[in-house]
């Protein structure tokens, strides 16, 4: 395809409530939407990075620095043949996967949609709905509890729950006393070191489905040294920014179950790459989310449909996170199940004035 046209947006939305991890507090999402125009056809990707390198090293303004210097003129001169190879061809420009995915989403929507076809069929994704659970937020102990009563009502296929030193053992009894039998996992967002050893052996003893990056952000060698020191896997969320790093995770034994966040590995190539990785080594694997707005979600959801994404994964009704989203299209669960948005591409229209009304800036480039 040419590509005439590339929109970047920056939008601020509202979350209902603060999400609370290790490392943050968020009130609102503050994202990058991409628009790709070619042929009369819009294709749409959101980048993940946060406005602060809060979670990986991205932030907002680095990312839309290399998308107006770098990436969108590379693909208005070069076009894109095959969004397979698309980050290929950006190999140059080091690292920067959050940035990269934002646009390399927006070719994949808008290819799938020239196509006629939904962009899950193009990454050989069969399942029409997905499994999921839900990723809760710190809160006390009783709203916890109610917390998880209401998702577990709502047929979630896995609660997790945020933890921090100081914040497990205590919570995970509360937890497992009320619900001793559902799949539970926790997620530290790299909040431990080796010397909390003692409390992880303690966390080790709740029955949980896997343990989150309990460990540095870009850590593989300590993960590699903690996991075989556990009898819960350990699963990597943070660390896994590459296929070439996941395969190094696992060739390691960092990990034994592996997050994929669409918008963390550089796109849907990356995403189809480790997918075809975890599934030769029969590694478990799940699709993680960033709290995205409609736009990320359905791509996470499209992503999620190829038949390696074993566990159930973040991507959970838009209506947890928001009151209202950029897309016309609800994104809800029913039972624990998310539908497949069935329309070309992935399958949404956007809800013009709204976004408009959470527009911070708004760019187009031309070729
Ligand atoms: O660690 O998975 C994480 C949200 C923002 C940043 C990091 C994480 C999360 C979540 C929420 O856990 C996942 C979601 O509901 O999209
Ligand atoms: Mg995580």
């Amino acid at each position: 395809m040419d590509v005439d046209q590339v929109e970047l947006r920056v939008v601020r939305l509202p979350y209902r409530s603060v999400f609370k991890t290790s490392f943050a507090a968020e009130f609102e999402k503050h994202a990058v939407l991409v628009t790709v125009r070619s042929a009369g056809v819009e294709g749409y990707g959101e980048g993940v990075m946060d406005t602060l390198p809060a979670y990986r090293e991205e932030s907002i303004v680095g990312a839309l620095h290399l998308l107006r210097e770098a990436l969108v003129p590379a693909l208005m001169r070069d076009g894109c043949d095959d969004p397979m190879t698309l980050c290929d061809s950006w190999a140059r420009w080091r690292g920067n996967p959050m940035a990269k995915s934002a646009l390399e989403l927006a070719v994949w929507d808008c290819h799938a949609r020239q196509l006629g076809r939904p962009l899950r069929t193009l990454l050989g994704g069969e399942r029409t709905e997905i499994p999921v659970g839900a990723s809760l937020g710190m809160n006390t102990i009783p709203e916890t509890l109610a917390s998880v009563g209401r998702h577990v009502d709502q047929g979630y296929k896995r609660i997790k729950l945020k933890i921090e030193p100081g914040w497990d053992i205590d919570l995970l009894s509360a937890v497992r006393a009320d619900f001793p039998t559902i799949e539970l996992t926790v997620d530290a967002n790299s909040a431990y070191t080796l010397d909390d050893l003692d409390v992880l052996r303690k966390i080790d003893q709740f029955g949980l489905h896997y343990i989150e990056q309990p460990l540095h952000w870009d850590d593989l060698t300590d993960h590699a040294k903690l996991a075989p020191q556990l009898e819960t896997p350990l699963c990597l969320d943070e660390t896994l920014t590459s296929p070439a790093r996941t395969k190094a995770a696992l060739d390691l034994g960092a990990c034994a179950v592996v997050n994929v966040k669409v918008g963390r590995v550089g796109g849907l190539a990356a995403t189809k790459r480790i997918h075809d990785l975890c599934v030769a080594r029969h590694v478990p694997m799940w699709c993680g989310g960033m709290l995205e707005t409609g736009i990320g979600r359905a791509h996470n959801i499209h992503a999620a449909t190829m038949p390696g994404f074993v566990y159930p994964g973040d991507t959970a009704s838009a209506s947890r996170t928001y009151a209202r989203d950029v897309t016309e299209q609800a994104l809800e669960t029913t039972d624990g199940i998310m539908p497949v948005p069935s329309g070309p591409g992935i399958g949404v229209t956007l809800d013009r004035p709204f976004l408009e009304s959470v527009t911070e800036s708004v760019e187009v480039l031309r070729r």
